[in-house]
């Protein structure tokens, strides 16, 4: 079998995704998700201009091979967009494979370990009464764990909450603001507020997005405990592994990190000395299902759990093979699953279900997503940028 086409489809149904179809001479096709939000061409080049050539006339069985072959021939390792094209190929790759066995991915990854994929699901509101609303409307579609984002007093645009005006995506960065001290003295009220109105069972997450400093992070932590959070997400940029230490040694609020990693050696200090509780990155930016499946074979040698990455802009084809994965492995923890418009679901025609809050991969051969690429060359690539964070006096900051 020889790999005679490959080409990178660029479509915006509602947000932009780079998708890359493999094509082989006994017409079994595979796809592959190459979306790095905000950064989108950059990835779209790289594949074509540089991958794409690379692979024509090879043979797509040969998973690792390719892969070692993309990440040590160009040399210059590691990051993003390297890494966002590795995983394109590397998932497009499987689900090649798996078609040709006539099989759902997941079995070959080991088959299920479970029966279904607990989700948990996005709630925000500026104030109180906005947030328990939101949360209600998720309990409600099912998710069976909630991550709760709140406006801060005094700051008018914060990320990860919903705002009349939608700053995740805009033609220039959205200009948010940020206090970390108000943050700091709000957020364990908020838990407060939360628990009192939903009672002590329901698992409860939050996303710091690396703006505290580790001594913050320590307080934040420790501050929360009463409120028995699930997780405590990014709280620093944790590309600073050592900070890790200082976090952990004040702090048993459980803690999840890595959606902004890109290869293993991100993880070492974290992993190795126990230090995180989840591992967060996805198939999309970790350089597909191979790698990530070697991250939690390490992780689960540390009683780490995984958590992979699942918002809007990891396409259906990422999130599918993300799905096929946590049936697969023992130290599933949670999915992130942030859901998609109903265009984005007509675009990439899926076999996975979303059912009562839990996902299933379905049972199609491959990791079972197509593309309607008519469709999708209706809905043209938009320039889109995420927001940038400023405090008061300026200063650009983590958000
Ligand atoms: C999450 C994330 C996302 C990211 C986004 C950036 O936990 O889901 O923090 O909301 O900010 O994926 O592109
Ligand atoms: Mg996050």
């Amino acid at each position: 079998m020889k790999i005679v086409d490959a080409r990178v489809v660029l479509t915006s149904p509602g947000r932009n995704f780079v998708t890359l179809r493999i094509e082989t001479d006994e017409g079994v096709t595979g796809l592959g998700d190459a979306t790095l939000n905000g950064r989108e061409l950059a990835v779209a080049a790289y594949l074509r201009d540089h991958v794409v050539p690379l692979l024509l006339g090879t043979d797509p069985h040969r998973i690792e091979d390719t892969w070692q072959s993309l990440y040590r021939g160009a040399y210059w390792r590691r990051g993003p967009v390297t890494m966002a094209a590795i995983a394109a190929v590397d998932v497009a790759l499987w689900d090649i494979k798996a078609k040709v066995a006539g099989l759902p991915l997941y079995q070959l990854l080991g088959g299920a370990s479970r029966e279904r994929v607990r989700t948990y699901g996005h709630a925000s509101g500026a104030d109180l009464p906005e947030l328990f609303d939101s949360i209600r409307a998720r309990l409600a579609q099912g998710y069976p764990a909630i991550r709760v984002q709140t406006g801060v007093p005094g700051l008018k645009l914060v990320y990860g909450v919903r705002h009349a005006q939608d700053s995740s995506q805009s033609a220039r960065p959205v200009v948010e603001d940020w206090d970390t001290g108000a943050y700091l003295r709000n957020l364990p009220r908020v838990f407060d507020a939360v628990r009192q109105e939903f009672g002590p069972d329901l698992p409860l997450l939050h996303d710091a997005h690396h703006r505290l400093t580790p001594i913050q992070a320590a307080r934040l932590g420790k501050d929360l405990e009463p409120y028995d959070l699930f997780w405590l997400e990014d709280c620093t940029p944790a590309e600073n592994q050592d900070g890790l230490r200082l976090v952990r040694s004040h702090t048993t609020t459980p803690l999840a990190i890595g959606e902004v990693f890109n290869t293993v050696y991100d993880y070492q200090t974290l992993v190795s000395e126990q230090l995180i509780d989840y591992v967060r990155s996805a198939v999309t930016h970790f350089g597909g299902v191979s790698p990530l499946r070697k991250l939690f074979d390490f992780a689960a040698q540390h009683q780490i759990k995984s958590a992979i990455h699942g918002p809007e802009d990891i396409s259906p084809v990422g999130m599918a093979a993300a799905i096929h994965l946590d049936l697969a492995i023992h130290n599933f923890g949670i999915q992130e699953y942030a859901g998609y418009t109903d265009l984005t679901h007509a675009v990439f025609p899926h076999a996975f279900t979303f059912t009562d809050g839990y996902l299933h991969p379905g049972e199609a051969p491959g990791i079972g997503v197509e593309l309607d690429e008519e469709l999708a060359g209706a809905h043209p690539y938009e320039q889109a940028y995420l927001p940038v964070n400023r405090l008061q006096d300026g200063t650009v900051h983590d958000w």
